[in-house]
């Protein structure tokens, strides 16, 4: 290795290049070695695990970055945590955090020596031990990167609010093809570069995916330097073969960002107006598989997309490749690296930083650490007066609305509200009157609460939002998310990851709790007056409780004051994902503060005041989940006490969708005895919900009296209409629950049949209205709950 002009001293790159040797010997140990970790032998096929599993080609890269930054972070005393966007890179993480002792402080087994060496090798993509990705088990990780293209909308959250903080944030050539990836760059529009810390893009310019070249690099360099600036960045271009030339082009690249970024924060420190800088940012473009096998069986691998995962697939048969093998690990000189006892020797413990200065180690990187708890402002002093049931008219979020803004008023550091160009059509916009949309781009006269600082994130990227919200609360921070029901769909695999990574941390005890991610679903399937079709599908839902019961909660609040309540339990819950669904429209309210309060401890219950039954065995259960469904059902309920009087009726409103599971399948279920206190053995139940009805089926199907459970939901049946033309389009309207009542109730049939008649009659008469009037018939649309 020849010495190269640049920044690093003789011994300075010695030591830098010795550490990444080390990482890639590490690295390499992990995918194939099961034993004889030093090759203190040759190796044999028995040293080689049986089934070669990981990913080398992005290691390298992954560590030759890790270990220019330890150097900058020494140098500077930087706080900096480190996101792997190519996170199948694992064993180069690990690699990392193991020559930092981190590792064994925390898994004191895979100790700091040739046992624990062996050991680190095992573990790695073996049954019982880690996984092949930086799962939440490595320390420094708050990104996993098993699904691509969430690297630098992570940064960004975690950058927020965190002037101290540089986040270095790797994002693969393969990986910034991806939607999300490709609409992250733009980020720094909403990054405050005196409040907020600063991200550090590198573009990880490998040249590969799996099995096809990266898009970003066959494209000539100068478009994609313009394409950068384009998005705001001075792009440092860090490109080669030669290790001796590539750590002095970086170790310069590197200062020259780092410098800049100072320059940039000092100067929007200063005081004067903030506005957008040119970030700057690099791009590393090293081959893939670098330092790996250059050929194998007469084929080019290094450099190619072949380098992927293992290079060397025979080892274990194939002499030639477990030669190979040997030959690659040597390559590193890992009798320099390691002493006689295979711990790292002293020239490598000195280059990375002490304590909570190492990335594999800052607190950030395990927000529960840094996590305080919001000052949340008395809910109940929010709440609308409710003399009787459905005797006030409110706008459910509107209301939160009020209570939100002191929230965001009394945390001016540790909360903020993202979503989608949303909050003020989803009724949040008392918020404005605290706070502004942070936007450090272009602002004009006539913008409206947009300014460089706010406490509110609003871009039309729903991974954006996520992947914001998401970095800010895995670093110990709180939020919420503000969003069409029908769009969240968008992100339902992020969610899938989130909810992933929450379930794992549950049981790694190293990890300290985070705030709950929360979905404040508005503008729902049934007030989509404006919208339609497109906008009409309750079906997050459906999707978020196929995961993990411990950690997913559904509230459906079926009113203004509930909703209060139930988010405020929200914003005070620990490692979950919770989804709210309330309306903005106004509606009813029917529960006064204490009983809202009452209702939500609950989670489900009879509503007396609704119901016939006298406190005894009742003839018919109504149920009800949601809003809109709880409105039809009481409606209901009003019908049948007065056409009806003998029939006893029991109102049964649901409010947190888990309690329908039994306590074995869920911590919120309710034991079966208690449901079959109040759902009845074997009475017939019509309940009226709020999304697709197999879905109350799939939570309740254990129940005894599932085979009388009757429900009504939404089937995919929308179009812009008035509201109650909707729910008849979707039999949820108050005359299909009545008929469902008298086609459920044994003995009701012919005694009824006038009724009935009347019920289809009064459809029809509702229908015509909106075709005629173009609105709903006065007498559904004025209906309250009788005083
Ligand atoms: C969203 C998503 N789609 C597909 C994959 C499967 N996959 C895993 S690695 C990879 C290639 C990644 O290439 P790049 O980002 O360039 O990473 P590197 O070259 O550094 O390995 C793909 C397609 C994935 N993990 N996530
Ligand atoms: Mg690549």
């Amino acid at each position: 290795m020849e010495t190269m002009t640049g920044p690093l001293t003789e011994p300075e790159l010695r030591a830098l290049d010795a550490y990444w040797r080390a990482a890639n010997y590490l690295t390499a140990g992990q995918i194939y070695l099961l034993d004889n970790p030093l090759l203190r032998e040759s190796l044999r096929p028995e040293h080689i695990k049986p089934r070669l599993l990981g990913h080398w080609g992005t290691s390298p890269g992954l560590n030759l970055l890790y270990a220019h930054l330890n150097r900058a972070i020494v140098a500077r005393d930087l706080n900096v945590i480190y996101i792997t966007g190519p996170g199948h890179g694992g064993p180069a993480l690990v690699a990392n955090t193991w020559l930092e002792g981190t590792y064994s402080e925390l898994y004191p087994s895979v100790s700091l020596d040739e046992t624990g060496m062996a050991r680190l090798f095992r573990q790695f993509s073996f049954p019982g031990g880690i996984p092949s990705h930086v799962a939440p088990e490595v320390p420094g990780s708050i990104h996993e990167g098993g699904e691509l293209g969430y690297s630098l909308a992570h940064a960004h959250g975690a950058a927020f609010d965190n002037p101290d903080l540089l986040v270095a944030c790797v994002i693969g050539d393969g990986e910034a093809e991806t939607g999300p990836l490709a609409g992250s760059w733009l980020s720094n529009v909403f990054l405050n570069p005196a409040r907020d810390g600063a991200v550090l893009p590198i573009l990880h310019l490998n040249g590969y995916k799996i099995a096809n070249p990266a898009v970003l690099a066959r494209i000539p360099e100068p478009d994609l330097r313009s394409m950068l600036r384009g998005y705001g960045y001075d792009p440092l271009l860090v490109a080669g073969d030669d290790p001796a030339v590539v750590h002095q082009e970086l170790a310069a690249a590197l200062d020259q960002a780092l410098d800049r970024i100072a320059a940039i924060q000092r100067e929007a420190r200063a005081g004067g107006p903030v506005h957008r800088p040119r970030w700057p940012m690099l791009v590393l473009r090293t081959p893939k598989g670098w330092t790996g096998p250059a050929e194998v069986d007469g084929v080019p691998v290094s450099g190619t997309w072949r380098s992927h995962q293992v290079p060397l697939a025979e080892v274990r048969t194939n002499p030639a490749h477990l030669a190979a093998l040997e030959r690659w690990l040597r390559s590193y000189q890992p009798e320099e690296l390691f002493d006689a006892t295979g711990a790292p020797v002293p020239a490598l413990r000195a280059l990375p930083p002490r304590g909570t200065r190492r990335m594999s180690a800052n607190p950030h990187a395990n927000g529960g650490l840094l996590l305080r708890d919001l000052v949340l402002p008395d809910f109940r002093e929010y709440g609308v007066p409710v003399p009787r049931p459905g005797g006030t008219t409110a706008e459910a979020t509107r209301v939160l609305g009020g209570w939100l803004r002191d929230v965001i008023r009394a945390n001016p550091d540790r909360f903020r509200l993202f979503g989608p160009d949303e909050v003020a059509s989803n009724r949040l916009g008392a918020a404005f009157e605290v706070t502004d949309r942070e936007f450090v781009a272009d602002r004009l006269p006539g913008d409206e609460h947009l300014a460089a600082h706010g406490r509110v994130v609003e871009v039309l990227s729903e991974h954006q939002c996520q992947g914001f919200l998401e970095g800010y609360l895995l670093t110990g921070r709180h939020g919420l998310f503000t969003s069409y029901e029908a769009f969240i769909h968008i992100v339902d695999s992020m969610f899938n990851q989130h909810a992933k990574w929450l379930k794992v941390t549950n049981h790694v005890p190293w990890r300290r709790p985070v705030a709950s991610l929360t979905y404040l679903l508005s503008s729902h399937v049934w007030q989509q007056d404006h919208n339609g079709f497109s906008h009409q599908d309750p079906g997050f839902i459906d999707h978020v409780v196929n995961k993990k019961a411990e950690v997913v909660r559904v509230y459906l609040p079926p009113d203004a004051n509930t909703l209060l309540p139930v988010l405020d339990q929200c914003l005070r819950s620990r490692q979950y994902v919770n989804v709210v669904v309330a309306g903005k429209q106004p509606a009813p309210a029917w529960l006064d503060l204490d009983a809202a309060v009452r209702h939500c401890q609950r989670g489900l219950g009879i509503w007396d005041w609704a119901s016939t039954d006298g406190g005894g065995e009742p003839d018919v259960v109504l149920a009800c989940a949601g809003d809109v469904p709880t409105r039809e059902t009481l409606a209901a309920a009003d019908l049948l006490r007065r056409r009806l009087p003998q029939l006893k009726v029991r109102v049964v409103n649901v409010v947190n969708l888990m309690r329908l599971q039994p306590d074995t399948e869920h911590p919120d279920g309710l034991p079966d005895r208690l449901f079959d206190t109040v759902f009845t053995r074997d009475q017939p139940i019509i309940f009226a919900f709020h999304g697709y009805p197999w879905l109350i089926h799939r939570l309740t199907y254990r129940r005894t009296n599932h085979p009388h459970l009757h429900v009504r939901g939404y089937k995919e049946e929308g179009t812009t209409t008035t509201p109650f033309d909707m729910v008849m389009l979707n039999d949820l309207d108050r005359f299909h629950l009545v008929i469902d009542v008298i086609d459920r109730v044994p003995g009701l049939g012919p005694a009824t049949a006038g009724l009935r008649q009347e019920m289809m009659d009064a459809r029809f008469e509702c229908r015509d209205h909106t075709r005629r009037y173009g609105e709903d018939a006065p007498l559904v649309r004025d209906w309250t709950w009788p005083s």
